[in-house]
């Protein structure tokens, strides 16, 4: 495959890969149980147009980066599954606008998800790892892991908070176009946490600065800024095709060289400023 430049791989994403939330209109969400837990309103519509936006990686190299006070001055900040701010300010900042998780964690860690004032901030965005290409009703009768429960549950709790279902066709669109760029086989597992939230930004906002997705000068087997686990494939990636995100967003930077390597920073644009 010949590689593609930059500007073609970001027209190829912006038409290609659909961001969408499930609506109470979707079947088999469209009945009368499902439409009062499913938000009234759009994620558009929720979180506004927005200019400058962050997302926040969790991984082990963001310790010591001093990168709160600049991840603070965008106007919207990404973060994932149960990535902590309180006691970590000074290093990853403390505004949280959107937090994406994984179906695992609302489901394995159900009675954490449902208590943890951390997940209490800002919006949020539930995914679950779907068959390929699956229709949304065989997704919804298998999903990977069964969270639609503790969703609800969440829901009842906590009724005025955003929170929204990730539609699953996103991922396998992503994961295609990663394949397409790539010389090898990529395992065929979806993409992270990481890759997904960096493209619903991109949806969002005019500009993404992405921190410590590709590692900087402080890389390190710490798998998590929050946790004591060495794991050199929260880096490198086992079951989700990690490398493959990491150079395609390498690819895609407008940012310098310079600036991945002393703050892990990398400047992608929003898909509303790329023009085909
Ligand atoms: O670790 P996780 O990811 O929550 O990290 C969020 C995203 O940050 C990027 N990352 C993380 C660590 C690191 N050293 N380098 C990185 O680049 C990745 O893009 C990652 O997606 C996930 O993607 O949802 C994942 O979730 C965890 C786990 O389920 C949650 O933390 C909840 O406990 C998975 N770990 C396990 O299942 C053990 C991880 O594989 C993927």
């Amino acid at each position: 495959a010949a590689k593609l430049s930059p500007e073609q791989l970001l027209c190829r994403l912006r038409d290609r890969v659909n961001v969408t939330m499930i609506r109470g209109s979707d079947g088999p969400f469209n009945s009368s149980e499902w439409q009062h837990y499913l938000p009234d309103k759009s994620l558009n519509e929720t979180v506004g147009r927005l200019g400058r936006c962050a997302v926040v990686s969790s991984a082990g190299s963001l310790k010591s980066s001093h990168l709160g006070p600049e991840i603070d001055s965008h106007d919207a900040v990404l973060r994932f599954n149960g990535a902590p701010v309180k006691g970590f300010q000074e290093d990853v900042g403390q505004k949280t606008t959107i937090r994406l998780v994984n179906s695992q964690l609302v489901t394995v860690e159900e009675q954490q998800f449902l208590k943890d004032a951390l997940y209490n901030t800002g919006i949020l965005i539930v995914w679950d790892p779907a068959p390929y290409h699956a229709e949304i009703h065989e997704w919804y009768r298998k999903p990977d892991y069964k969270f639609f429960e503790a969703y609800k549950s969440y829901r009842i709790r906590h009724p005025e908070q955003p929170f929204y279902i990730l539609n699953p066709k996103m991922q396998w669109q992503l994961w295609d176009i990663l394949q397409e760029n790539s010389l090898e086989h990529i395992q065929p597992n979806p993409p992270s946490s990481g890759m997904l939230g960096i493209v619903i930004m991109m949806t969002l906002c005019d500009e993404v600065d992405v921190y410590e997705f590709l590692p900087s000068k402080r890389q390190t087997d710490i798998c998590h800024y929050y946790q004591k686990f060495h794991d050199h494939a929260c880096t490198m990636g086992a079951y989700h095709p990690l490398l493959f995100e990491k150079n395609l967003v390498k690819h895609l930077n407008q940012g310098t060289d310079e600036d991945i390597y002393t703050h892990g920073k990398v400047t992608l644009p929003g898909f509303r400023n790329v023009h085909c």
